[in-house]
């Protein structure tokens, strides 16, 4: 049996030019968080550019706020399968972070307050690809959403958006963060349907 709402074919839109492969739409925000969320206060809340090096490159909230401020527009795709077009977020561009960090290193490896770690070649933080976002939809983001701030990189399966971001660490070597380790892609392109190792 089909139940028509009016207005919606009753079936989710598939094959959409935007949509990558193997991905409905959702209106909805679904949560998705592999622990507890942290409780991490703007007074402390620090980012932190570590290169490989060692040399640290932080900014507190009230710098990280003073920086320019972009408002992305983007598409989300989450790896169990629910996408979400048009999403609307204000933050900093990873461009304007990494303009005075000086770094050889090929990747990069995301830490979060709460321990959650991504990897994704720095290059995939470059050139507009990526920002740290602390607004969705013009208000403050919510913590299940990974407030204060999260890294945003739509290109990439959403699990490369780490929640609760603390810092990135710049590496000569690629280093797998939680779900790499757990079997996931490496890389994780959405219109590659890269979703597990081997993909
Ligand atoms: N710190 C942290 N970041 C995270 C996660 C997490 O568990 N912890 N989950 C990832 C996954 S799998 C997805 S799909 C998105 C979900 O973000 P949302 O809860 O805002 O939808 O966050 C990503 N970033
Ligand atoms: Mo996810």
């Amino acid at each position: 049996m089909a139940i028509i709402t009016p207005g919606f074919s009753g079936r989710p839109r598939s094959g959409a030019p935007d949509l990558p492969p193997g991905q409905y739409l959702t209106p909805d925000f679904p949560v998705l968080s592999a622990g507890p969320t942290p409780k991490v206060s703007r007074d402390t809340w620090e980012f932190v550019i570590t290169s490989e090096t060692g040399t640290e490159y932080r900014w507190s909230w009230d710098e990280m706020m003073g920086l320019p401020q972009e408002t992305p527009t983007v598409d989300i795709h989450c790896v169990t399968r629910w996408s979400k077009l048009g999403t609307n977020w204000q933050g900093v561009s990873l461009d304007t972070l990494l303009d005075g960090v000086d770094t050889a290193a090929d990747y990069a490896l995301a830490h979060s307050y709460g321990g959650y770690t991504t990897n994704l070649p720095l290059d995939d933080l470059r050139d507009g690809q990526a920002w740290l976002v602390h607004t969705y939809d013009g208000a403050e983001l919510p913590a299940e959403h990974g407030g204060p701030a999260r890294l945003l990189v739509p290109h990439l399966y959403f699990w490369k958006s780490a929640k609760w971001v603390r810092g990135i660490h710049l590496g000569i070597e690629d280093t797998p963060g939680f779900w790499e380790t757990a079997g996931y892609h490496d890389y994780g392109d959405p219109w590659r349907e890269q979703r597990y190792q081997g993909d």
